[in-house]
């Protein structure tokens, strides 16, 4: 991914504008029964006049260019997020979407009203998606965000912790963040590669205890960046719910994601066409120019 020009909060809102973001959705894997249990969306902006920019650098701007935006950028994910679930339920498919969302926004109130309003607007049920907050960010801004988060707990959304065991990793976080799902960053996961199987590693025997706990606690827990078998073995054995990663799929436009939730509820994906809404491109330019997974690494959206 290229950038050329500078990136500013104009350039985001007029792309915005333009429907040059798109989402990606990366399917999360259940370990127990293998099925795809959910999907997390991931932004994607194919600028018209610098190409495909790198999440990382954009998401920055945005973050740091003030309410207006980030409230704006947020609208954006939700809206696409919600019609791809109107799509999705339209064929039969229910699985939840989990969409990453900015501690700045999670201090707004009026995010628990765009949310309510949204529900409605595409008479969806609010336990249809689930919201992604950063470990790190979100404990420090703690008291500021527990309004929203408890608001949305209590309307049934699923609270998931993120890039978990980077900063605090306490649990008792959780239920002061409402959180009922932790992510385990990938740096993390990438360390289980030096695992043995005779004996645990440090990174191991954390992950045993964490895992322990948040059993014990009725905790969902999930293995993200998950790229090799000796990890996908690893946490198997640990006992995670389910991973998501390189090895099962990186984040991939709509149809891709969509043949495979078909294909794997033995559908031929023969008849989506009539789904598709004629302002898209197909094989949009963004498949097209999907970078090289590897060099898609830690560019988290929103
Ligand atoms: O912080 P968060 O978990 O939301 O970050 C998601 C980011 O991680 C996305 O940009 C996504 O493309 C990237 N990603 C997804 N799967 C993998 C993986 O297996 N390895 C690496 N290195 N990055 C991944
Ligand atoms: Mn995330």
């Amino acid at each position: 991914m290229k950038h050329i020009g500078a990136i500013n909060a104009e350039l985001i809102e007029e792309a915005i504008a333009n429907q040059e973001f798109l989402l990606h959705y990366q399917p999360q894997s259940c370990l127990y029964s293998g099925k795809i249990v959910g999907v997390e969306a991931l932004s994607r902006w194919n600028s018209k006049t610098q190409g495909a920019i790198e999440p990382s650098i954009f998401i920055n701007v945005i973050e740091n260019s003030g309410i207006e935006l980030i409230a704006k950028f947020h609208e954006w994910v939700i809206r696409t997020a919600f019609k791809q679930i109107v799509k999705w339920r339209e064929m039969g498919i229910y699985i939840p979407i989990d969409i990453n969302f900015s501690t700045r926004y999670l201090q707004e109130r009026e995010c628990l009203t765009l949310i309510k309003s949204l529900l409605q607007e595409y008479n969806l049920p609010p336990s249809c998606f689930g919201i992604e907050v950063t470990e790190s960010y979100s404990i420090t801004k703690m008291p500021d965000i527990q309004f929203v988060l408890q608001s949305l707990h209590e309307m049934g959304v699923k609270i998931a912790l993120d890039d978990f065991c980077t900063s605090y990793s306490s649990l008792d976080y959780l239920s002061e963040l409402s959180a009922t799902k932790i992510k385990i960053d990938k740096r993390f996961i990438h360390r289980l590669d030096a695992e043995s199987t005779q004996s645990r590693n440090s990174t191991g025997i954390i992950l045993e205890s964490i895992i322990d706990m948040a059993v014990k606690l009725g905790l969902e827990v999930v293995a993200e960046g998950v790229e090799t078998m000796k990890q996908l073995e690893q946490v198997t054995l640990l006992g995670f719910d389910a991973y998501q990663g390189y090895l099962f799929s990186p984040p991939i436009p709509w149809y891709l994601a969509t043949t495979m939730i078909l294909n794997e509820m033995n559908r031929k994906p023969n008849n989506f066409l009539n789904h598709y809404s004629s302002s898209e491109s197909f094989i949009s330019e963004s498949f097209l120019k999907l970078p090289a997974i590897t060099s898609d690494i830690c560019s988290a959206a929103a």
